[in-house]
């Protein structure tokens, strides 16, 4: 059967929806970026619940505000209780990529500070391995050709998003890393290259996902 934009933006919507049901009064709630993310962020603000919030992209933070959440800055904040972000691809052992919209870093930043991170999706993001969709790498500037250079070592290829730069100013390396056999090695290599500001990797943050199919939400939990 075939399964359009609209059909997948309904699954997006209800995946945010579902999650949303976990925010409470007196949360500090971070919130994610993308087109999921954002069904979330005006589903909370349709909750109308005394929280706080902190938003991982510029865009998230300005939707958030104009649905009437309070946005903090994440400069002054150390903890959150719970964030609900989108990502590209989830596999069953909740790894993630996470990064197509050029918010990693701060997403990174902001689930690892989480007590409870969950991903919501609909179901074209679920693999049953993570590695065919692109990785993300967040790059100063200054850095580029080295980084590029060493990273080629790493995975199948690495492509400049272009001219773009993120929220943070940095450029990003969109790679194609295929089949990994150690997940975790490839991330510490990664990130270990200086010049490397982030990356879209997200192999433990994940405590639990909401995906919808074809109008049915389902809840796993790490
Ligand atoms: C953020 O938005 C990113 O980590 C991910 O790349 C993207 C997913 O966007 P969408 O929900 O629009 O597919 O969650």
């Amino acid at each position: 059967m075939h399964h359009d934009s609209a059909d997948i933006d309904t699954d997006k919507r209800l995946a945010a929806e579902a999650a949303v049901q976990e925010v409470a009064s007196g949360m500090l709630v971070g919130l994610g970026t993308g087109s999921t993310a954002a069904h979330a962020i005006r589903a909370i603000g349709r909750l109308g619940l005394d929280i706080d919030a902190v938003a991982t992209s510029n865009a998230s933070a300005d939707l958030a505000r104009s649905v009437g959440i309070r946005v903090r800055d994440f400069a002054d904040v150390a903890r959150v209780d719970l964030t609900i972000d989108g990502a590209d691809e989830i596999d069953a052992d909740f790894r993630a990529i996470k990064g197509a919209g050029g918010a990693m870093l701060r997403e990174k930043v902001v689930a690892c500070a989480s007590r409870r991170m969950i991903v919501i999706a609909d179901a074209s993001k679920r693999v049953a391995t993570i590695g065919a969709a692109k990785l993300p790498v967040e790059v100063l500037p200054f850095a580029a050709a080295y980084v590029a250079d060493r990273i080629t070592g790493l995975v199948r290829s690495a492509t400049w998003r272009g001219e773009y730069l993120t929220d943070n100013g940095n450029r990003v390396l969109d790679c194609v890393a295929g089949a990994y056999h150690d997940w975790e090695a490839l991330a510490d290599a990664i990130a270990c290259i200086p010049g490397v500001v982030g990356h879209g990797l997200f192999l433990k943050q994940v405590d639990a996902a909401y995906i919808a199919d074809r109008g049915v939400v389902t809840r796993t939990e790490r």
